[in-house]
């Protein structure tokens, strides 16, 4: 079964990660992983701390020659900005942050042991195992990419384009979005809140081409693809709603509506829409998967929200970190990692196999 763990702070040494269960005889260009890891730094609205880290993936075990072994394959982003034990207390919880949670359940005053590990920054381990993931998805013609439907009030006009025409659309956008007169507007509002020391959220979708039908499966709920996605999404930083296909807005519609006929193309079963978004009773049924993300506005306000210093209980602005103003474009990248990694693991759990040729022979 291949599974994942990371471990690692925002100014400690390293992010790390561990996979297990990738197949001998996958080609692995580090390139490939690390260009992966430059889209989640980048987006219009990232922080400061995007100018200090270049993430670049080091692969410390399964491989040789550059060609998976079998075994678990070890990789490390090591942290420019290395300077945890430096680092001062952090004693005025920031509103919806992990700050205050985290200090109650391990009875700390400092934030600073919370935030350390509760920071955005973990997802460059998600990432870099993410981007495996998806070069051996790219073994079966399986692409995933993402982009960016709304940010604050300001939402992309995408909804007559093909998913051909937002993939190349969104190719250079600096907010990953393929509607550039909305992305001009987008960049308008981060640049207000910029100035007025406030944070912007909002949403994306990510979409997965030539994924084959029956991954996951009924029979189980832990074996629903659905789940197994929600679960990887919704773990995200920031992340405060999943939905597939349509999503709540279009589980209004009546069942006449909302259910995708099943037509003959040819000799070609396929269907008239996709509402579903490619799963159907928690199985892919081959038509392009679309699942779609809400991501709250970042928690670090430079004009910061009321709080209460631990040490003293008395009522105070909450404390003030280096961050983001909006980051979804970078949580669309990790959404995307941590979707191929979801795919990757339905299609060994399906097809099995040690080996790339034995999964190939199989599939
Ligand atoms: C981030 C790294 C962090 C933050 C940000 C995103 O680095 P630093 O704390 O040194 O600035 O910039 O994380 C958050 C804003 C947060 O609240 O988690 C990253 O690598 O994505």
């Amino acid at each position: 079964m291949l599974r994942y763990l990371t471990a690692g702070e925002s100014h400690g040494k390293a992010l790390i990660a561990i996979l297990e269960g990738m197949p001998a005889g996958l080609k692995l260009d580090t390139k490939l992983i690390d260009k992966e890891l430059k889209r989640r730094q980048q987006g219009y609205g990232r922080g400061k701390r995007m100018e200090i880290e270049s993430d670049k993936v080091e692969i410390l075990s399964g491989i040789r020659k550059g060609v998976t072994i079998g075994s678990p394959i070890a990789v490390a982003i090591k942290n420019k900005d290395f300077k945890i034990d430096k680092l001062g207390s952090v004693v005025c919880p920031r509103p919806g942050h992990a700050d205050l949670a985290g200090m109650i359940k391990y009875a700390t005053i400092d934030a600073r042991d919370i935030l350390e590990r509760s920071s955005a920054r973990e997802t460059a381990a998600r990432v870099a195992i993410g981007a495996v993931c998806k070069i051996f998805l790219s073994e079966f013609k399986i692409v995933v990419f993402s982009h960016t439907k709304y940010i604050g009030d300001i939402e992309a006009d995408v909804e007559e384009l093909s998913l051909k025409t937002i993939k190349q659309k969104i190719s250079n956008s600096c907010l990953n979005c393929a509607d550039r007169s909305s992305e001009s507007l987008m960049k308008h509002r981060i640049d207000q809140a910029k100035k007025s020391g406030d944070t912007l959220g909002g949403g994306f979708e990510v979409i997965g081409l030539n994924i084959m039908p029956g991954l996951g499966s009924h029979v189980h709920y832990d074996r629903k693809i659905d789940a197994r996605l929600a679960l990887e999404l919704m773990s995200i930083q920031a992340i405060k709603g999943v939905e597939f296909g349509v999503g709540f807005l279009g589980t209004q519609l009546p069942g006449s509506e909302f259910h995708d006929e099943i037509i003959l193309k040819g000799k070609v079963l396929t269907r008239r829409t996709n509402n579903a978004g490619g799963i159907e009773g928690g199985i892919t049924n081959g038509e392009p998967l679309r699942v779609s993300c809400a991501m709250k506005p970042i928690a670090t306000l430079m004009n910061p929200l009321l709080s209460v210093d631990m040490r003293t209980g008395k009522v105070k602005k909450a404390s003030t970190e280096r961050s983001d103003v909006c980051a979804l474009p970078a949580a669309s990248v990790v959404a995307e990692n941590v979707s191929a990694f979801v795919l990757a693991q339905a299609i060994l759990e399906k097809f099995g196999g040690d080996s790339m040729k034995e999964i190939k022979r199989r599939m």
